[in-house]
C-alpha cells in the first residue's frame, strides 16, 4: 500500500507570539504531535517581505472580505462602518495593508513543518483566524482573544499569535519564500516508525 502523502508548510510565530514568550511552547505543540520541523529562523521582516508573503489576487482579497463582513452581519454591526465599504475586495485589501504594518512591528519567528496531511492538521493545531471564535485546545483559542471587532476600529490586524499557509498554493509559495534550498533539512526522527 501507498504511505500517505507528506506535505510541507509554513508557520509564522507573530510578533506577539514572540513577545509574549510562546515560541518553545508553539513548536512545541507541533513536535508532540509527530510534525518534524525541518527549517527555522527569526527574522524581522521589511514590509515588503510581507508584502509578497500575502497574496495580492482578488480572491483572496475577496475571501478575507466576505470572512470578515459575515463575521460582522453575525454580530449586528455594519461593516461599513469600520470600513467605509462593503466591498469584500476593498476591505480586503485595507486588512492586507495593516497585516504589513503587524507583522514588521517586530521579530517573527517562521518554519516549515513536515508531517501527513501537514497544511490541514497545522491548520487545526492552529485555530480558527479569529481567536474569539477559536476552540480551547488550538493555539489560538488558548493564547489569544482578539477580534476584528476590536482591532477594525483600531484599524489594525487580528493578533492571533500565529499565520499557517492555508493550502498546497501557499505552502509552495510561502516555503520558497522564506527559505533558501540549503535551509530547508532532511533527516529522520526517532520515533517516525512508531508514529507511522
Ligand atoms: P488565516 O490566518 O486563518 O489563514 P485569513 O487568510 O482569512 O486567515 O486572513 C489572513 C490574516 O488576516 C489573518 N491571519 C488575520 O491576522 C488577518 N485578518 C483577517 N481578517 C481580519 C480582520 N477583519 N481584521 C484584521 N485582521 C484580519
Amino acid at each position: 500500500m501507498q504511505k500517505p502523502q507528506k506535505e510541507r508548510t509554513v508557520v509564522l510565530v507573530k510578533p506577539e507570539g514572540v513577545i509574549l514568550g510562546l515560541i518553545g511552547e508553539i513548536i512545541s505543540r507541533f513536535e508532540k504531535r509527530g510534525l518534524k520541523i525541518i527549517a527555522l529562523k527569526m527574522v524581522w521582516p521589511t514590509k515588503e517581505h510581507i508584502d509578497e508573503h500575502y497574496p495580492s489576487h482578488n480572491a483572496w482579497f475577496q475571501s478575507v472580505g466576505s470572512r470578515t463582513r459575515e463575521f460582522f452581519k453575525n454580530k449586528n454591526i455594519s461593516a461599513r462602518e469600520h470600513f467605509g465599504t462593503d466591498d469584500d475586495i476593498e476591505i480586503g485589501r485595507q486588512i492586507k495593508g495593516w497585516l504589513a504594518d503587524h507583522l514588521t512591528s517586530g521579530p517573527v519567528v517562521a518554519f516549515i513543518i513536515e508531517g501527513v496531511h501537514a497544511i490541514n492538521v497545522v491548520r487545526k493545531i492552529v485555530g480558527h483566524t479569529y481567536p474569539v471564535e477559536a476552540l480551547p485546545g488550538t493555539i489560538r483559542g488558548d493564547f489569544s482573544i482578539d477580534t476584528p471587532s476590536s482591532a477594525n476600529v483600531e484599524k489594525r490586524a487580528v493578533k492571533n499569535i500565529v499565520h499557517a499557509s492555508g493550502n498546497e498554493a501557499e505552502a509552495k509559495h510561502e516555503i520558497e519564500h522564506w527559505f533558501s534550498p540549503e535551509e530547508i533539512h532532511d533527516y529522520k526522527r526517532a520515533d517516525e516508525h512508531v508514529m507511522f
